[in-house]
């Protein structure tokens, strides 16, 4: 029950066989057979620095024995999760199982409460799920629904106190997705934090903390020792905020060695969740050992916001000024049709010619004396450059007028 802290160098070796079971981003499956947890005996931690202490849960994905059987047959693929917080699992169970439909899915660890207090779980999926703590299912629902929000009983968790955590889920067929919230007497309803969960102790992960600053353009990524051999680290990197790509400019090394810096073409918004992929092929390595292949999902403190250029104008105390608002501010007011003439119908005739005698420039009107003149005009769009449409059918305007904007 010990939460999951940075372990020796000296146990890197069996770390790196550990975090190559880690799901790479895009298609690449892991073996099932590869992923057969670490032995508990190569497990020995202690105390290092906090930025690289291992939040989050074992992820594993699985296909079923056959449609509906809704077990847990062939291991697909293992991943270290941040928390229960997936819009869309479809794309994960793709790549780990090579199949988005017939699928479960198994997040275990430990949870941890912030402080004293009585917890009640809500938990949301498609399709069925169920949740463990300390063995016993406080939640059952393995129901083939979707989007139908289960809570348990309150549950007394003691501040600091690891419990066995355990939640599966199956995905029948169309969308797939999975949410676990809390909330106490003292705590909004709200997901279950990162922070709040720790991966078994067979799992191993490798030790590095992940975490996007709060201008969303810079990674920053922590290691136990001093890292070198990072000057190729850029093409073996992939980045994505939710599912957005985001390339990769520059990699540099700061805080005396032990932290690389990735400048980001551009900025990670606020709340995207963001991806993080090193092929472990790029000969980087960390107290003079190579990485090995990395997949984590890194903290984002990004604060950046998508807002217009007059977005960081505006009073938060009078958000919405009368005229002229600073998105209607112009040195020039341009009429982008060019000029318009308005012609009125003359008497005696009909409504319809009135209104097919309404032209526009660049458009221009072309009449067929043969034909009735309430039917006889037609519009040819012609170029930008022409100022005045040019009037050949019999009506004349009896008054004009020019748009200004
Ligand atoms: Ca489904």
């Amino acid at each position: 029950m010990r939460p999951q802290t940075p372990h020796p160098r000296a146990l890197f070796r069996t770390a790196a066989c550990a975090a190559a079971l880690l799901i790479p981003l895009g298609a690449t499956l892991v073996p099932a057979a590869a992923a057969a947890p670490a032995s508990a005996a190569s497990t020995t931690f202690k105390a290092g620095d906090p930025a690289t202490t291992v939040h989050g849960l074992k992820g594993e994905y699985f296909s079923m024995s056959a449609p509906g059987a809704r077990d847990f047959d062939k291991l697909g693929g293992v991943a270290l999760e941040p928390n229960i917080n997936f819009p869309g699992l479809a794309g994960t169970f793709e790549s780990t199982t090579g199949q988005s439909e017939n699928t479960t899915a198994r997040w275990s660890g430990f949870i941890t409460a912030p402080e004293d207090g009585d917890y009640t779980f809500a938990a949301s999926g498609d399709n069925g799920f169920r949740l463990f703590i300390d063995g016993k299912a406080v939640i059952d629902h393995w129901e083939p629904d979707w989007d139908n929000e289960q809570t348990s009983a309150p549950i007394s968790l003691k501040a600091g106190e690891p419990h066995e955590f355990k939640l599966e889920m199956f995905q029948d067929t169309g969308g797939a997705n999975m949410f676990l919230r809390w909330s106490s007497p003292k705590l909004a309803k709200q997901f279950v934090p990162e922070s709040a969960f720790t991966p078994p102790a067979d799992f191993e992960v490798y030790p590095v903390g992940l975490s996007v600053a709060d201008n969303g353009t810079e990674l920053h990524a922590v290691f136990d020792d001093k890292v070198s051999d990072y000057a190729d680290l850029k093409n073996h990197l992939t980045i994505e905020a939710d599912t957005t790509p985001m390339p990769v400019k520059s990699v540099t090394r700061a805080r005396g060695g032990k932290e690389l810096v990735v400048k980001l073409d551009a900025a990670v918004l606020k709340d995207q969740r963001v991806k993080i992929a090193y092929d472990g092929k790029g000969g980087l390595k960390a107290g003079g050992e190579t990485v090995p292949e990395i997949n984590r999902t890194a903290t984002n403190n990004s604060t950046h916001r998508l807002t217009t250029k007059w977005g960081d104008k505006v009073d938060r105390n009078h958000p919405l000024p009368e005229y002229p608002r600073p998105q209607q501010v112009r040195d020039k007011w341009k009429n982008l049709n060019g000029q318009w003439e308005f012609a009125g119908p003359r008497r005696a005739r009909s409504p319809s010619s009135a209104r097919s005698s309404v032209s526009a420039s660049p458009c221009r009107t072309r009449s067929s004396r043969s034909s009735p003149a309430w039917s006889a005009t037609k519009t040819t769009c012609s170029t930008a450059s022409s100022s005045r449409s040019r009037r050949t059918g019999p009506s004349r305007p009896t008054s004009t007028a020019r748009a200004t904007g």
